[in-house]
Protein backbone atom coordinates (compact mmCIF):
# COMPACT_ATOMS: atom_id res chain seq x y z
CA UNK A 1 0.00 0.00 0.00
CA UNK A 2 1.32 3.70 -0.98
CA UNK A 3 0.37 7.17 0.13
CA UNK A 4 0.36 9.67 -2.34
CA UNK A 5 0.71 12.86 -0.77
CA UNK A 6 -0.18 16.33 -1.41
CA UNK A 7 3.33 17.74 -1.76
CA UNK A 8 4.48 20.97 -3.37
CA UNK A 9 5.34 18.92 -6.53
CA UNK A 10 3.41 17.42 -9.60
CA UNK A 11 6.11 14.75 -9.59
CA UNK A 12 5.07 10.66 -9.57
CA UNK A 13 6.04 10.61 -6.25
CA UNK A 14 5.12 6.99 -3.73
CA UNK A 15 5.80 7.52 0.04
CA UNK A 16 4.79 4.50 2.40
CA UNK A 17 2.16 5.30 4.55
CA UNK A 18 4.53 4.93 8.06
CA UNK A 19 7.43 7.23 5.95
CA UNK A 20 4.69 9.67 5.07
CA UNK A 21 3.34 9.85 8.40
CA UNK A 22 6.69 9.89 10.03
CA UNK A 23 7.08 13.29 7.53
CA UNK A 24 4.00 14.90 8.50
CA UNK A 25 4.63 14.54 12.04
CA UNK A 26 8.42 14.89 12.39
CA UNK A 27 9.44 11.73 13.15
CA UNK A 28 12.94 10.47 12.89
CA UNK A 29 13.50 8.25 9.71
CA UNK A 30 16.62 7.40 7.78
CA UNK A 31 17.01 6.91 3.96
CA UNK A 32 18.79 4.34 1.91
CA UNK A 33 20.02 4.12 -1.08
CA UNK A 34 19.86 1.33 -3.77
CA UNK A 35 23.10 1.18 -5.74
CA UNK A 36 24.78 -0.42 -3.52
CA UNK A 37 22.31 -3.01 -3.50
CA UNK A 38 21.78 -3.31 -7.50
CA UNK A 39 25.42 -2.65 -8.03
CA UNK A 40 27.67 -2.90 -5.39
CA UNK A 41 27.11 -6.31 -3.47
CA UNK A 42 26.42 -9.95 -4.78
CA UNK A 43 23.34 -12.02 -3.93
CA UNK A 44 22.38 -12.74 -1.40
CA UNK A 45 24.63 -10.57 0.86
CA UNK A 46 22.67 -7.29 -0.67
CA UNK A 47 19.44 -8.58 0.37
CA UNK A 48 20.61 -9.19 3.79
CA UNK A 49 22.58 -6.03 3.83
CA UNK A 50 19.05 -4.22 2.80
CA UNK A 51 16.89 -5.64 5.64
CA UNK A 52 19.97 -5.30 8.27
CA UNK A 53 19.73 -1.82 7.52
CA UNK A 54 16.43 -1.38 7.84
CA UNK A 55 16.27 -3.20 11.18
CA UNK A 56 19.37 -0.94 12.66
CA UNK A 57 16.78 1.70 12.30
CA UNK A 58 13.88 0.28 13.63
CA UNK A 59 16.00 -1.21 16.57
CA UNK A 60 16.13 2.33 17.39
CA UNK A 61 12.27 3.57 16.51
CA UNK A 62 13.64 5.28 13.51
CA UNK A 63 11.43 5.10 10.24
CA UNK A 64 13.46 3.42 7.45
CA UNK A 65 13.04 4.73 3.81
CA UNK A 66 15.15 2.83 1.48
CA UNK A 67 14.68 4.79 -2.04
CA UNK A 68 14.35 3.70 -5.75
CA UNK A 69 12.61 4.25 -8.89
CA UNK A 70 9.89 1.60 -10.16
CA UNK A 71 7.36 1.90 -13.28
CA UNK A 72 8.08 5.45 -13.92
CA UNK A 73 7.52 6.73 -9.81
CA UNK A 74 9.09 7.58 -6.94
CA UNK A 75 9.26 5.36 -4.41
CA UNK A 76 9.91 6.23 -1.08
CA UNK A 77 10.35 3.32 1.32
CA UNK A 78 10.45 -0.14 0.09
CA UNK A 79 8.27 -3.38 0.41
CA UNK A 80 10.24 -6.31 0.85
CA UNK A 81 9.01 -7.68 -2.44
CA UNK A 82 10.48 -4.25 -3.79
CA UNK A 83 13.63 -4.66 -2.32
CA UNK A 84 14.18 -7.92 -3.23
CA UNK A 85 13.91 -6.99 -7.10
CA UNK A 86 16.47 -4.31 -6.66
CA UNK A 87 18.48 -7.13 -5.37
CA UNK A 88 17.66 -9.34 -8.45
CA UNK A 89 20.56 -8.03 -10.68
CA UNK A 90 17.85 -7.71 -13.09
CA UNK A 91 19.36 -6.75 -16.31
CA UNK A 92 16.84 -3.83 -16.40
CA UNK A 93 17.57 -1.86 -13.75
CA UNK A 94 19.60 1.41 -14.27
CA UNK A 95 22.02 2.97 -12.26
CA UNK A 96 20.69 6.63 -11.42
CA UNK A 97 22.34 10.06 -10.46
CA UNK A 98 21.17 13.34 -10.98
CA UNK A 99 21.97 13.06 -14.55
CA UNK A 100 19.42 10.33 -15.78
CA UNK A 101 16.85 11.00 -13.18
CA UNK A 102 14.05 12.29 -15.31
CA UNK A 103 15.31 10.71 -18.54
CA UNK A 104 14.93 7.07 -16.46
CA UNK A 105 11.63 8.25 -15.10
CA UNK A 106 10.28 9.29 -18.35
CA UNK A 107 11.16 6.20 -19.60
CA UNK A 108 9.53 3.91 -16.72
CA UNK A 109 12.85 1.93 -16.14
CA UNK A 110 13.66 0.68 -12.57
CA UNK A 111 16.31 2.67 -11.33
CA UNK A 112 18.63 2.21 -8.22
CA UNK A 113 19.45 5.33 -7.05
CA UNK A 114 23.06 6.36 -6.36
CA UNK A 115 24.08 8.51 -3.17
CA UNK A 116 23.57 11.56 -5.57
CA UNK A 117 20.33 10.34 -6.31
CA UNK A 118 19.19 9.85 -3.31
CA UNK A 119 19.64 13.36 -2.23
CA UNK A 120 17.66 14.45 -4.60
CA UNK A 121 14.75 12.76 -3.15
CA UNK A 122 15.73 13.63 -0.30
CA UNK A 123 15.32 17.46 -0.60
CA UNK A 124 12.09 16.70 -2.36
CA UNK A 125 10.89 15.30 1.06
CA UNK A 126 12.48 16.88 3.75
CA UNK A 127 14.52 13.64 4.49
CA UNK A 128 17.22 15.17 7.12
CA UNK A 129 19.54 12.11 6.97
CA UNK A 130 20.81 8.95 4.86
CA UNK A 131 22.96 6.35 5.45
CA UNK A 132 25.24 4.62 3.20
CA UNK A 133 28.47 2.48 2.82
CA UNK A 134 30.64 5.11 0.82
CA UNK A 135 30.56 7.83 -0.89
CA UNK A 136 31.68 8.71 -4.93
CA UNK A 137 34.18 10.58 -5.57
CA UNK A 138 36.59 12.04 -8.07
CA UNK A 139 38.70 8.91 -9.87
CA UNK A 140 42.24 8.04 -9.78
CA UNK A 141 43.47 9.13 -13.26
CA UNK A 142 41.00 12.14 -13.17
CA UNK A 143 43.96 14.12 -14.94
CA UNK A 144 42.97 12.31 -18.39
CA UNK A 145 39.24 11.41 -18.10
CA UNK A 146 37.75 14.19 -15.59
CA UNK A 147 35.69 11.24 -13.61
CA UNK A 148 34.09 12.92 -10.97
CA UNK A 149 31.14 11.62 -8.86
CA UNK A 150 27.63 13.19 -9.23
CA UNK A 151 27.54 12.62 -5.60
CA UNK A 152 29.66 15.76 -5.00
CA UNK A 153 27.70 18.43 -6.23
CA UNK A 154 24.16 16.35 -4.45
CA UNK A 155 26.06 16.76 -1.49
CA UNK A 156 26.76 20.57 -2.12
CA UNK A 157 23.30 21.04 -3.14
CA UNK A 158 20.42 18.99 -0.96
CA UNK A 159 20.07 19.63 2.76
CA UNK A 160 21.10 16.41 3.94
CA UNK A 161 23.62 14.53 6.34
CA UNK A 162 25.20 11.67 4.46
CA UNK A 163 26.72 9.12 7.32
CA UNK A 164 29.58 7.40 5.20
CA UNK A 165 32.78 5.50 6.17
CA UNK A 166 34.51 7.86 4.22
CA UNK A 167 35.27 6.97 0.82
CA UNK A 168 37.52 4.46 -0.88
CA UNK A 169 40.85 4.43 -1.51
CA UNK A 170 39.56 3.68 -5.37
CA UNK A 171 39.30 7.01 -5.84
CA UNK A 172 42.26 9.95 -5.54
CA UNK A 173 41.31 10.77 -1.63
CA UNK A 174 43.24 14.36 -1.57
CA UNK A 175 41.25 15.57 -4.72
CA UNK A 176 37.97 14.24 -3.35
CA UNK A 177 38.26 16.27 -0.09
CA UNK A 178 39.75 19.27 -1.99
CA UNK A 179 36.56 19.33 -3.91
CA UNK A 180 33.90 18.89 -0.79
CA UNK A 181 36.01 21.98 0.56
CA UNK A 182 35.04 23.85 -3.09
CA UNK A 183 31.75 22.96 -2.76
CA UNK A 184 31.45 24.08 1.03
CA UNK A 185 30.51 20.75 2.34
CA UNK A 186 31.36 20.42 5.60
CA UNK A 187 33.42 16.80 6.05
CA UNK A 188 32.96 15.69 9.68
CA UNK A 189 34.18 12.90 12.02
CA UNK A 190 32.51 10.96 14.14
CA UNK A 191 34.65 10.31 16.81
CA UNK A 192 37.56 10.81 14.35
CA UNK A 193 40.11 13.37 13.24
CA UNK A 194 41.14 12.03 10.46
CA UNK A 195 38.79 11.24 7.33
CA UNK A 196 38.50 6.69 7.16
CA UNK A 197 39.18 5.08 3.59
CA UNK A 198 36.01 2.69 3.67
CA UNK A 199 37.61 -0.75 4.70
CA UNK A 200 40.69 1.28 6.73
CA UNK A 201 39.73 3.47 10.18
CA UNK A 202 42.08 6.30 9.56
CA UNK A 203 44.31 8.34 6.96
CA UNK A 204 46.67 11.22 7.24
CA UNK A 205 44.07 13.32 5.78
CA UNK A 206 42.13 15.52 8.48
CA UNK A 207 38.31 16.40 8.76
CA UNK A 208 37.12 19.52 8.55
CA UNK A 209 35.80 19.22 12.10
CA UNK A 210 35.15 16.00 14.75
CA UNK A 211 31.65 15.47 16.82
CA UNK A 212 31.82 12.41 19.33
CA UNK A 213 28.00 12.19 20.09
CA UNK A 214 24.94 12.31 17.84
CA UNK A 215 23.32 15.22 19.76
CA UNK A 216 26.56 17.21 18.95
CA UNK A 217 26.20 16.35 15.84
CA UNK A 218 22.29 17.23 14.84
CA UNK A 219 23.30 20.74 16.60
CA UNK A 220 25.71 21.60 14.36
CA UNK A 221 23.30 20.17 11.66
CA UNK A 222 20.60 22.66 12.31
CA UNK A 223 22.90 25.41 12.48
CA UNK A 224 24.78 24.36 8.94
CA UNK A 225 21.26 24.03 7.35
CA UNK A 226 20.14 27.30 8.78
CA UNK A 227 22.80 29.30 6.85
CA UNK A 228 20.99 28.37 3.37
CA UNK A 229 23.92 25.63 2.94
CA UNK A 230 23.59 22.08 1.03
CA UNK A 231 24.58 18.70 2.74
CA UNK A 232 27.22 17.51 5.57
CA UNK A 233 29.35 14.51 4.88
CA UNK A 234 29.80 12.31 7.93
CA UNK A 235 32.48 10.56 8.04
CA UNK A 236 32.02 7.15 10.29
CA UNK A 237 35.46 4.97 10.46
CA UNK A 238 34.93 1.16 10.16
CA UNK A 239 34.83 -0.80 13.22
CA UNK A 240 38.43 -1.92 13.98
CA UNK A 241 37.59 -5.34 14.36
CA UNK A 242 36.75 -5.09 10.70
CA UNK A 243 39.01 -3.32 9.14
CA UNK A 244 41.72 -4.33 6.46
CA UNK A 245 45.16 -3.43 7.10
CA UNK A 246 45.74 -0.69 3.93
CA UNK A 247 49.17 -1.89 2.36
CA UNK A 248 47.18 -4.98 1.95
CA UNK A 249 44.38 -2.92 0.56
CA UNK A 250 46.41 -0.81 -2.17
CA UNK A 251 47.77 -4.41 -3.73
CA UNK A 252 44.38 -5.69 -4.25
CA UNK A 253 43.31 -1.64 -5.43
CA UNK A 254 46.34 -1.88 -7.84
CA UNK A 255 45.57 -4.77 -9.40
CA UNK A 256 41.57 -3.88 -9.91
CA UNK A 257 42.97 -0.65 -11.44
CA UNK A 258 45.31 -2.51 -13.69
CA UNK A 259 42.61 -4.37 -14.76
CA UNK A 260 40.40 -1.69 -15.64
CA UNK A 261 42.42 0.09 -17.43
CA UNK A 262 43.29 -2.80 -19.81
CA UNK A 263 39.39 -3.50 -20.04
CA UNK A 264 39.12 0.05 -20.53
CA UNK A 265 36.26 0.41 -18.12
CA UNK A 266 34.58 3.57 -17.84
CA UNK A 267 31.80 6.03 -16.16
CA UNK A 268 28.96 4.84 -14.35
CA UNK A 269 30.14 0.76 -14.43
CA UNK A 270 33.94 2.04 -13.09
CA UNK A 271 33.05 2.11 -9.73
CA UNK A 272 30.92 -1.66 -9.78
CA UNK A 273 33.36 -3.14 -11.71
CA UNK A 274 36.68 -2.25 -9.02
CA UNK A 275 34.01 -3.23 -6.06
CA UNK A 276 33.91 -6.85 -7.85
CA UNK A 277 37.31 -7.13 -8.68
CA UNK A 278 38.66 -5.98 -4.78
CA UNK A 279 35.56 -9.03 -3.67
CA UNK A 280 37.32 -11.54 -5.80
CA UNK A 281 41.36 -10.27 -5.18
CA UNK A 282 40.48 -10.20 -1.33
CA UNK A 283 38.42 -13.57 -1.27
CA UNK A 284 35.53 -12.07 0.26
CA UNK A 285 37.31 -9.96 2.78
CA UNK A 286 36.39 -6.90 1.17
CA UNK A 287 33.11 -7.94 1.47
CA UNK A 288 32.50 -8.47 5.72
CA UNK A 289 34.34 -5.14 5.71
CA UNK A 290 31.63 -3.22 3.41
CA UNK A 291 28.87 -5.09 4.85
CA UNK A 292 29.71 -4.25 8.63
CA UNK A 293 30.62 -0.36 8.16
CA UNK A 294 27.23 -0.12 6.39
CA UNK A 295 25.24 -1.48 9.27
CA UNK A 296 27.88 0.70 11.73
CA UNK A 297 26.34 3.82 9.72
CA UNK A 298 23.12 3.05 10.05
CA UNK A 299 22.96 3.01 13.49
CA UNK A 300 24.61 5.89 13.57
CA UNK A 301 22.30 8.01 11.14
CA UNK A 302 19.59 6.56 13.39
CA UNK A 303 21.17 8.10 16.58
CA UNK A 304 21.24 11.25 14.84
CA UNK A 305 17.90 11.11 13.44
CA UNK A 306 16.45 10.54 16.55
CA UNK A 307 18.52 13.94 18.01
CA UNK A 308 17.49 16.39 14.93
CA UNK A 309 13.71 15.30 15.75
CA UNK A 310 14.23 16.74 18.78
CA UNK A 311 16.09 20.02 18.42
N1 LIG B 1 31.28 3.49 -3.31
C1 LIG B 1 31.27 2.30 -2.71
N2 LIG B 1 30.23 1.45 -2.91
C2 LIG B 1 29.17 1.78 -3.70
C3 LIG B 1 29.17 3.07 -4.31
C4 LIG B 1 30.23 3.88 -4.09
O1 LIG B 1 32.21 1.99 -2.00
O2 LIG B 1 28.24 0.98 -3.87
C5 LIG B 1 28.00 3.49 -5.14
C6 LIG B 1 27.16 4.54 -4.40
O3 LIG B 1 25.79 4.35 -4.75
C7 LIG B 1 27.65 5.85 -4.99
C8 LIG B 1 27.95 5.45 -6.42
O4 LIG B 1 26.72 6.90 -4.90
O5 LIG B 1 28.48 4.14 -6.32
C9 LIG B 1 28.91 6.39 -7.09
O6 LIG B 1 29.03 6.05 -8.42
P1 LIG B 1 29.76 7.03 -9.46
O7 LIG B 1 31.20 7.00 -9.06
O8 LIG B 1 29.48 6.44 -10.80
O9 LIG B 1 29.14 8.39 -9.26
MN1 LIG C 1 31.80 8.62 -12.43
Amino acid sequence: MVTRPELNTRLPIDIQPEVYFALRTGQPIVAFETTILSFGLPQPLNMEVALGCEKRARDLGVIPASIAMLDGRIHIGLEKEQLEFFCSKNSEIRKVNPQNFASTLAMGKPGAFTVGGCLMVCALVGIRVFATGGIGGIHRDWQVIPDVSSDLQALSRYQTITVSAGAKSILNIPATLEALETLGVPVVGWNTDKFPLFHCPTSQYPVSARFDTAKDVAEFAKLHFQLNTGGILLAAPIPAEHAIEFEQLEKWITIALKEASEQQVHGRDITPFLLERLEKHSAGKSLEANTELIFNNSTIAAQIALELAKL
